[in-house]
């Protein structure tokens, strides 16, 4: 039996409020029919947090790549959706939509079996139920393990103990960061969703009659954070289309060049956080009395009447001290 295990695909629109995303998830669509498609898997497991933002107000062209994605692997395989954080909305799981005669959505903590394989599944929120299940080969989960390591570099404190007595195999989402930590093998995110992510190398599990395999899908869309320091290096940022990039630039640099480009985000390396302070030191709040002088001086009267207004008003405040 060949199970195809990926997990967290967060579908989106936007990253970062631009509007991009939507595309990366055309290009995934084309690359993970591909994949399936070589691998012939008998099952695909899908470990949860299938779209980035759940609820009755999604966008409608998101929720039809997300549904297309799984209508056409379903005609090639039996799909199974373990429902994750990110498949709720308000505490109860929104995902069912998906559910056809290929495409089962599991909701709550559940033990089955294909063939002679027992498979146990354990959404997020149902891990209580783990004290109870009985001895299984294939654990899924959608959980948090105390010992990982996550994308911003913090070890989570929270979550179950990474070791687990009740599956031969366990295989986590909601970590994006693949790794294993005890014998609980977290899959990872199917790609890079931020820069927070950039320089991990994402896969998808196929798992074969016990032997477990790491596939890589090439070519997707990846986040990458480079450093700039003259306008001549600026101009050899090549990177392919579809790739983001966080240029942290020299103080003072023209990026005028990579406004265009959603994909493109720029922050200026130290130095010009201190001319910021500079800045701002020049914005601090007027005294009283270069608020009044201010003030005056915007009316449109003649100078004359200014210079008058500016004397009683300054005998008026300094008499109301
Ligand atoms: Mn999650």
């Amino acid at each position: 039996m060949r199970i195809l295990i990926t997990s967290d695909w967060h579908i989106k629109a936007t990253h970062l409020g631009r509007e991009c995303r939507l595309e990366d998830f055309y290009i995934f669509e084309k690359k993970w029919l591909e994949l399936v498609d070589e691998v012939k898997p008998d099952l695909v497991v899908n470990l949860g947090d299938v779209f980035h933002t759940l609820s009755p107000y999604i966008r409608k062209d998101v929720l039809m790549v997300g549904s297309e994605i799984f209508q056409e692997t379903a005609k090639r395989c039996r799909v199974v959706v373990l429902a994750g954080n990110h498949d709720m909305f308000r505490g109860e799981v929104a995902i069912k939509f998906l559910e056809n005669v290929n495409i089962r959505i599991i909701d709550q903590a559940y033990e089955g079996r294909e063939g002679d394989i027992r498979m146990t599944f354990v959404p997020y929120g149902w891990e209580s139920s783990l004290d109870r299940l009985h001895e299984t080969d294939l654990l899924f989960l959608h959980t948090d393990v105390k010992g990982v390591k996550l994308s911003s570099g913090k070890i989570m404190e929270e979550g179950i103990e990474p070791f687990l007595n009740v599956g031969k195999f366990v295989f986590n989402g909601h970590i994006h960061r693949p790794q294993r930590v005890g014998n609980i093998e977290c899959v990872g995110s199917v790609m890079q969703h931020d820069f927070s992510e950039s320089g991990e190398r994402k896969r998808v599990i196929l798992w074969e009659d016990g032997k477990v395999r790491d596939i890589f899908i090439e070519g997707l869309p990846s986040f990458h954070i480079v450093e700039v320091h003259s306008a001549k290096s600026l101009s050899r940022l090549l990177y392919p289309k579809f790739c983001y990039l966080l240029v942290r630039a020299k103080p003072g640099l023209d990026l005028s060049q990579l406004e265009d480009n959603p994909r493109i985000f720029v922050e200026f390396l130290p130095e010009e956080k201190e001319a910021e302070k500079a800045e701002e030191v020049e914005d601090k709040p007027l005294s009283v009395v270069e608020e009044i002088e201010r003030w005056i001086d915007e009316l449109e009267l003649e100078n004359e009447l200014k210079i008058k207004m500016k004397k009683l008003a300054l005998e008026v405040w300094e008499c109301s001290r």
